[in-house]
Formats: structure tokens, C-alpha cells, sequence
């Protein structure tokens, strides 16, 4: 770690196949880029992903495939900390003491608590419940800066704020109260077959969401049935959802402008315009999806980076964790 250099944290859940295009363009996509600037500690967090039911053979699987897209994606583990959230300790013990310094009521604001147990109303468990706790802690337990957040996860960086403030007014300054990030390129990618609800990787409707792992074939097919408008323009405008998202998909893999993008498609047709997207799209995606298929054939090389990944992540976490134990009042283990 450059002591000079500030340090980023982003982790992403391993709950599907993987990861989105919106994770791609929202977050993943945009880590690489900030790994020569700053302190870097990314990973899967496997840990909440279970706030959710998941089958443990496909989780694991999972798991691992995310950790290779993620490398895929352009995460150099020489450069980065490169880690599993499971296989840091840490994360759990500084969770606890956070955990008592939270309250019931801040906990019962976060909207996507609301969300997920509308969505999964046979398994409201307390771990979901608790989800933005255990995100305090994976922030707060490296000291992070920034915190690259999507707006679904400002709620959530709110409230480790407030918490690390709280803790520092009764225990004296310890935490740093970490900052968004918001990335200079990014947007939130709707659903192809409701562009009035997020891209997730866990929705049902398979066809409303790109995976940055399927194919080209599979990737044009979804565009061509995106859902658009009973207007004829390509302009981006209120209440044309579905022509506002793909507009906002193909400038930002084109890195062209939404002006530019309404340009160039003026006077042609929806059918031409999704063709197009899901070119660019698919194209852009390929490079990475041929990455990921070579380092899955290579577990002994991801082993490698994850293990070394989680020794780098405990030498810095454990500082504040001893540190934590000491301000609560525990008395030292050695
Ligand atoms: N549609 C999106 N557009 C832009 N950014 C997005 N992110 C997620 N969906 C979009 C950003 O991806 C990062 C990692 O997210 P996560 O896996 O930790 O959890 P999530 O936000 O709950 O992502 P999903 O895909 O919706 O997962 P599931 O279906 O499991 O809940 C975050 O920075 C997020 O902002």
C-alpha cells in the first residue's frame, strides 16, 4: 500500500451466473481504471450474498466464476487486493461491534431492506436486516476514503457514515468517515423488458437482463426485444424509458455522447437502433468473456490471487480490528 494514495473499497455480490451489464458499466468496469491512482481492495462478497437463499454448490461456483470475471474485467491482483469477503475475519468481528453501536430504527429506514423482503417474503432473516452493518464494517475496517456507490447504495454509505461518526463521539476519533465515489463514466442500466426497474442480476426475467457472460448471439437476441415505445424517435426524452436506456447503454460503451448517439441514429428505425446496441454491446463484452473462459481453466493461478488476496486484506484489516476491541474495552488476547 502507497501511504501517500488514498484507498478505494468496492465488493460485489456473486448472487447469479454473472455479473450484469449495469454492474459492468455501474462499478466492475470501472475499477480497473483507478488502480494506478489509488489503494485499491475489491472483492466478492459472498457474505451477503446469502441474506438471500442460495444453493451452496451453486454459490460456490459462482463464487469463483465472479472472481474471475472480476479479474477479467481489468483487476490487476498484483496491483489491487483482490479478495474473497468470507475469507477475511475481520469483516464479521468489526460487523459485531458496529453492529451495537446501530440502531433499530436507521436499520428500518433502508429502502432496500424494504425491497428485498417485499421480494423474498419467505425469508426476511435477520442478516438482510442487518446487510448495510456488514457493508459499514467492510468499508470502515480499512479505513476506505471513497467508496465507488451506485445511487441504489448511497442509503447504505450514508449510514456507515453516521455510524463511524457515532463510534468516534463515544470512543474517541478512530474511523474515517469514507466519501462516495462517483464515477466520472456510469449510469443505472434499467431492465430491458421494464426500463422502469434496475438491471439485477437476480431478476427472474432472464431476457430483461445482459450478462457480461453470454454470448453474442444471446446478447442480440435480448436486444432486439427490449421494449421501447409506440413513438417512432430515437431521442432521449420523458416517458420513453426503454429509448433513454439504450441510448445511455450505447453511449457509454461508445463513449460517445447521448447528442451524438441521437445523431447518428436520426431518421432510422427502432429495430436498426437495438441491432446496433447489441453490436456494440456484444462486441465490447467478447474480450472479456474470452479472459474469464482462460483464467477459469487456470484454478491454480485464481487460487493464488484469492490467497494472497485475503493475507493482504487481513494484515490491514486486523490493525483495526485489535485497535476496534481495544477502544470497546475488551481486554488485549496478548
Ligand atoms: N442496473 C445497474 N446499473 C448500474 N449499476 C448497478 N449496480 C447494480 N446494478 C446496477 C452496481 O453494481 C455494484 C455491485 O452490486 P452488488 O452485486 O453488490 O449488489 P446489487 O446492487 O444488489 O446488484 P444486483 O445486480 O441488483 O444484484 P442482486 O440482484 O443480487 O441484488 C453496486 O455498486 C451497484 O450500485
Amino acid at each position: 500500500m502507497d501511504k501517500e494514495k488514498k484507498l478505494i473499497l468496492s465488493l460485489i455480490q456473486p448472487s447469479a451466473k454473472s455479473f450484469t451489464l449495469g454492474n459492468y458499466i455501474g462499478s466492475v468496469g470501472n475499477w480497473g481504471k483507478l488502480q494506478d491512482e489509488y489503494n485499491c481492495v475489491y472483492g466478492i462478497a459472498d457474505l451477503h450474498a446469502i441474506t438471500v437463499k442460495q444453493d451452496p454448490v451453486e454459490l460456490r461456483k459462482n463464487s469463483l466464476s465472479a472472481y474471475a470475471l472480476m479479474l477479467a474485467c481489468g483487476i490487476d491482483p498484483e496491483k489491487s487486493v483482490a479478495f474473497f469477503q468470507s475469507h477475511n475475519k475481520c469483516h464479521a468481528e468489526l460487523n459485531w461491534i458496529l453492529a451495537c453501536n446501530t440502531q433499530f430504527g436507521e436499520l428500518s429506514r433502508m429502502t432496500q431492506f424494504k425491497d428485498k423482503s417485499a421480494k423474498h417474503p419467505d425469508n426476511i432473516n435477520a442478516g438482510l436486516f442487518t446487510y448495510p452493518v456488514l457493508m459499514a464494517a467492510d468499508i470502515l475496517v480499512y479505513n476506505a476514503d471513497l467508496v465507488p456507490v451506485g445511487i441504489d447504495q448511497k442509503q447504505h454509505l450514508e449510514l456507515a457514515r453516521n455510524v463511524a461518526q457515532r463510534f468516534n463521539y463515544v470512543y474517541g476519533d478512530f474511523f474515517k468517515v469514507p466519501e462516495a465515489y462517483i464515477p466520472k463514466v456510469g449510469a443505472k442500466i434499467m431492465s430491458l423488458t421494464d426500463p422502469t426497474k434496475k438491471m439485477s442480476k437476480s431478476d427472474e426475467n432472464q431476457n430483461g437482463c445482459i450478462y457480461v457472460l453470454d454470448d453474442k448471439d444471446t446478447i442480440i437476441r435480448k436486444f432486439k426485444k427490449a421494449v421501447t415505445d409506440s413513438d417512432a424517435e430515437i431521442k432521449f426524452a420523458e416517458g420513453k424509458d426503454g429509448i433513454n436506456n439504450l441510448l445511455t447503454i450505447y453511449s457509454v460503451i461508445t463513449s460517445k455522447t447521448v447528442e451524438e448517439a441521437e445523431a447518428e441514429f436520426s431518421g432510422k428505425g427502432y429495430g436498426e437502433f437495438k441491432l446496433a446496441v447489441g453490436e456494440v454491446v456484444a462486441d465490447k463484452l467478447a474480450p472479456i468473456r474470452e479472459e474469464h473462459a482462460r483464467l477459469m481453466a487456470d484454478k491454480a493461478y485464481l487460487k493464488k490471487c484469492y490467497t494472497e488476496g485475503a493475507m493482504k486484506a487481513q494484515s490491514i484489516a486486523q490493525r483495526t480490528v485489535t485497535k476496534a476491541y481495544r477502544k470497546v474495552g475488551f481486554v488485549d488476547a496478548r
